[in-house]
């Protein structure tokens, strides 16, 4: 069986009131391109599929075309599930229609899909949590659980008979026990896969997602993920990276475009899956075009910022500019670069003071962090902090930059 993972796909969102939807389509018509060329038996969209609960009649319909054209007539098998972005109602809202078209929606971990045919291929079995299917002889049983809210959670661990001390376990541990019932449902004849949508620790995000785990409730560690489970769909995270601790086995697939400043310097991509029972699967990652790109320009003064706007003035691209400058910049000059170079996002002056302090802000910081945790460190253990210790501390408070090395 051949998969196509992805997901994030954030249809509607803009960059900071900017639309991208042009970008979004030119991206939805390679996503059915690629999934024709590479013979594509299922494709997984592992949630977030619009970037809000109220999405637009124009993210819709990109959304509806898109997964008619990748049924081509129900040949391809797409399974939806419903991320913390979207609206679990509204997302399933067509999924009797589409059912026609090989399509799956799940909106809660409690959705039950009906089994039956779809389009060319058919749903087996199903129950809260899982389905089983097949797809040209070969089956799958998939455990599906679309994003798990607190509260969706509880709805299909709890029966409202448990005690007191039960209801006041941790996030990570109900999720446990949801994996362990689901768990069951694997076999050795069956391709065995899981998708979902949520946050595993040491996962590095980068800053386009809307947070989900609160206070770091919604933490789950990867060992929890099930054992059984071939491949690991995930959604949430918009890197594309592999999933730590769980052994190699489940995947973010990302965002298919880069949301903001901070994703640039990582290549956009989707997932190709080929597996069969009780394999290893063979992964291969397929590259996305960068459609419309984001850039920085840390320009040296207003001169030299008017220079790059006019060469730059034909390139299609979303500008950061960045102007060190001793004065502020009046109404007039902002308007020329504006009439040179279209989709200016912002503009930001940055005066010698500014350049000066910041310096010594960074400076003063990081030594002095630094330096009082090694002390610490050195205090209570009797030993020196291995460098080791050193970068995960400073990665955990100063955010990702120092740990971006897989
Ligand atoms: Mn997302």
């Amino acid at each position: 069986m051949r998969i196509l993972h992805t997901g994030d796909w954030h249809l509607g969102k803009t960059l900071e009131g900017f639309s991208r939807l042009e970008e979004q389509e030119l991206f939805l018509d390679d996503f059915v391109r690629i999934a024709e060329e590479n013979d594509i038996d299922l494709v997984i969209i592992a949630g977030d599929v619009y970037d809000s609960f109220n999405p637009s009649a124009k993210a819709e319909k990109m959304f509806y075309d898109t997964l008619k054209r990748l049924s081509d007539g129900g040949k391809r098998l797409t399974l939806v599930i419903a991320g913390n972005h979207d609206s679990p109602d509204r997302l399933v809202a067509a999924g009797p229609l589409a059912r026609d078209h090989g399509i799956i929606m799940m909106g809660t971990p409690k959705t039950v899909v009906e089994a039956g045919i779809y389009g060319q291929h058919q749903i087996i079995d199903s129950e809260e949590g899982f389905i089983e299917i097949e797809i040209n002889g070969e089956r799958a049983v998939i455990v599906a659980v679309a994003f798990p809210s607190e509260k969706r959670l509880n709805e299909i661990l709890y029966t409202g008979m448990e005690s007191d001390e039960e209801k006041l376990r941790s996030y990570e541990d109900r999720m446990n026990q949801l994996f362990r019932n689901l768990e069951k449902n694997y076999r050795e004849d069956t391709i065995n896969l899981l998708v979902s949508h949520l946050f595993v620790m040491g996962s590095v995000e980068s800053g386009s997602e809307r947070s989900i785990q609160l206070g770091g409730s919604y933490l789950i560690s990867g060992d929890i993920l099930p054992e059984a489970a071939q491949y690991i769909a995930l959604g949430h995270v918009h890197k594309p990276q592999m999933v730590p601790g769980s052994k190699r086995r489940a995947r973010y697939a990302g965002s298919p475009i880069h949301y903001s400043k901070n994703e640039i310097s990582f290549q956009k991509s989707l997932v190709k899956v080929d597996l069969s029972p009780m394999t290893i699967p063979t992964i291969e990652e397929i590259p996305l075009k960068t459609y419309k790109p984001i850039e920085v320009w840390q320009c040296d003064s207003l001169a030299d910022t008017i220079k790059k706007c006019e060469d730059n003035s034909n390139r299609n691209c979303w500008v950061y500019l960045e102007i060190k400058t001793d004065q502020y910049l009046k109404e007039n000059q902002i308007k020329e670069l504006k009439d040179l170079k279209n989709d200016i996002i912002s503009i930001r002056p940055i005066t010698p003071e500014e350049i000066a302090g910041e310096e010594e802000i960074k400076t003063f910081r990081e030594r002095a962090f630094d330096e009082l945790f090694k002390d610490f460190y050195k205090n209570q253990r009797g030993i020196e902090a291995s460098q080791e210790t050193m970068n995960m501390i400073l990665s955990l408070v100063y955010g990702e930059d120092e740990n971006e090395t897989d």
